[in-house]
């Protein structure tokens, strides 16, 4: 079944960035998920079609109402029940979530559907959580205005991982980070560039020194500059010797 993802927010025109361009456009237009978007001011009661009020307590800023979002994300479920998804996952975008990683998008990508929440203002009222089990994500210890941009982030890293979002020449298996590992360097034309050489070894039509040349590369750079992602992980015996080799050696 095509995958669904649900996006409740106040500014749904800011997803054309998404649904409108590059691989996620084309998934999309291709019909390898669905993207819905839900309004919190369609599911206002009032005449002003109020979405925030005042925080209790006082303070700076506004908080979203919980009514707005309870409708909302009730209807939501509602309709991926008819659909045949009893649990979907609900995400809210937040700085206080758990940390986005490629583990986490793989995991996401395997879901029938998901249901993203994009707040605005200070936050939401607390008691929206009390009446949906909803887990939280972060795309990074930084504030933004709002939870759109992070849904964005979740929905493009999600969505390159579908069966065939990607042509079939790249794959999702061959991205930085699919391996644990940074990516290695990318050249092409022309060989010289202001008196820059490419690596010969990519010319040299070899695929196996390639292969290694770049798995070395990947290692090196990952040492050098997120050896935190090497210490979860066990290195291969080539992956060791390729660690230490120096430049132009295998
Ligand atoms: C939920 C709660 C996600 C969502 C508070 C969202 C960063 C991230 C938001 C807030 C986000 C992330 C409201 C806190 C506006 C900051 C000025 C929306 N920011 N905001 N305040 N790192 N902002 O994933």
């Amino acid at each position: 079944m095509t995958p669904g993802y649900h996006v409740i927010t106040l500014f749904p025109e800011m997803f054309a960035a998404l649904t409108g361009s590059g691989v996620s456009g084309r998934a999309i237009r291709n019909e390898l998920c669905r993207v819905r978007f839900w309004d919190p001011r369609d599911f206002t009661l009032d005449n002003y079609r109020t979405v925030d009020d005042r925080p209790f307590g006082g303070g700076p800023g506004m908080v979203m109402l919980a009514e707005p979002l309870d409708l909302a994300l009730t209807a939501v479920k509602t309709v991926l029940r008819r659909e045949g998804v009893k649990q979907p996952r609900l995400i809210h975008l937040s700085p206080q979530g758990r940390r986005l990683d490629q583990r986490l998008v793989e995991q996401l990508a395997a879901e029938p559907a998901l249901v993203l929440l994009a707040g605005r203002y200070e936050g939401i009222d607390e008691r929206l959580f009390a009446r949906h089990a909803i887990e939280e994500i972060s795309v990074g210890d930084y504030v933004l205005s709002g939870g759109e941009l992070p849904a964005m982030v979740v929905l493009d890293a999600v969505i390159r991982q579908l069966p065939g979002a990607l042509g079939h020449a790249d794959s999702a298996k061959e991205d930085s980070f699919a391996d644990g590992l940074l990516d290695c360097p990318h050249y092409t034309r022309p060989e010289t560039y202001l008196g820059l050489d490419a690596p010969a070894v990519l010319k040299s039509g070899d695929h196996a020194a390639i292969a290694r040349w770049r798995l070395r590369q990947s290692l090196q750079r990952t040492r050098a500059r997120r050896p935190d992602l090497l210490e979860g992980r066990t290195l291969s015996a080539l992956e060791l010797e390729l660690l230490d080799a120096p430049d132009g050696v295998s």
